[in-house]
């Protein structure tokens, strides 16, 4: 595939969205295709699945399981019809969280087992394994400082997931730091505690560099 494929993970606050934002505007302007998505979510399958994992409005709690199977749903669909044809055109994909976070949420947050969420993972992502992750590490407390704010502005509440307890994010929060120590080459871990313009400038030097390998080869 010729294209470029970014995704961003990390805990909950952590300013994922915003920099999504900034960047696809950065390399828009340079004259790149860019196509952003995000999980659960990014097709109408995939938004009418983001719509039952993040409201228990039905009143039946949704189990490890089923959460995981739903996410894999919704992350083969965003796969097979968005990112992948975005991938082969030559477009630059930005995905808002991506297969890392079942890892880190339902692994080493709920305790599933982290060999069959991989094996999951590949049957859902078949060959669209990023070219690079942002990890954006914040402290699970400043994260929900900041969403708070965010909440009372935009007069929302707290989802499902946004519910657990700070023991269960902070479980979240190492998950991702061992799987940035896993796969050293595709994770790049940016401190997000500082302000949003240092962050992206952090961020913008990762993805230069790494497009600038890319038009090497
Ligand atoms: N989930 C899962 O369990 N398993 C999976 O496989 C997948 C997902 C794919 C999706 O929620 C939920 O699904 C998520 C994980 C789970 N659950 N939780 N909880 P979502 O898509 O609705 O939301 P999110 O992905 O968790 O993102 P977020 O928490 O809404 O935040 P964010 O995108 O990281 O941050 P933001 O919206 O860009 O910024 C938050 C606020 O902080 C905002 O007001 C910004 O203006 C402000 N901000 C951002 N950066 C800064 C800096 N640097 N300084 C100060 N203020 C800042």
């Amino acid at each position: 595939m010729r294209g470029f494929f970014i995704t961003f993970e990390g805990p909950e606050g952590s300013g994922k969205s915003t920099h999504v934002a900034r960047l696809a505007k950065r390399l828009n302007t340079l004259g790149y295709e860019v196509v952003i998505a995000r999980e659960p979510g990014g097709t109408v399958v995939g938004e009418a699945i983001r719509d039952v994992l993040q409201h228990d409005k039905r009143g039946e709690q949704v189990l490890p399981e089923t959460e995981t199977l739903l996410f894999m749903a919704s992350r083969a669909q965003l796969v097979r019809s968005v990112i992948i044809p975005a991938l082969r055109r030559g477009a630059c994909v930005i995905c808002d969280r991506f297969a890392d976070s079942t890892i880190a949420y339902q692994g080493y947050g709920r305790g599933l087992d982290i060999k069959s969420l991989l094996k999951l993972n590949n049957f859902a992502i078949g060959e669209a394994v990023p070219d690079v992750t942002i990890l954006l590490d914040l402290d699970v407390k400043r994260g929900f400082q900041r969403l708070k704010q965010r909440n009372r502005k935009k007069k929302t509440s707290h989802d499902r997931i946004e519910r657990e307890s700070i023991v269960f994010h902070q479980k979240v929060r190492r998950g991702y730091l061992k799987l940035a120590g896993m796969y050293p080459k595709r994770f790049r871990t940016i401190d997000a505690d500082r302000n949003i313009d240092s962050v992206d400038k952090s961020i913008w030097k990762v993805i230069a560099k790494r497009l600038g390998r890319i038009r090497e080869e």
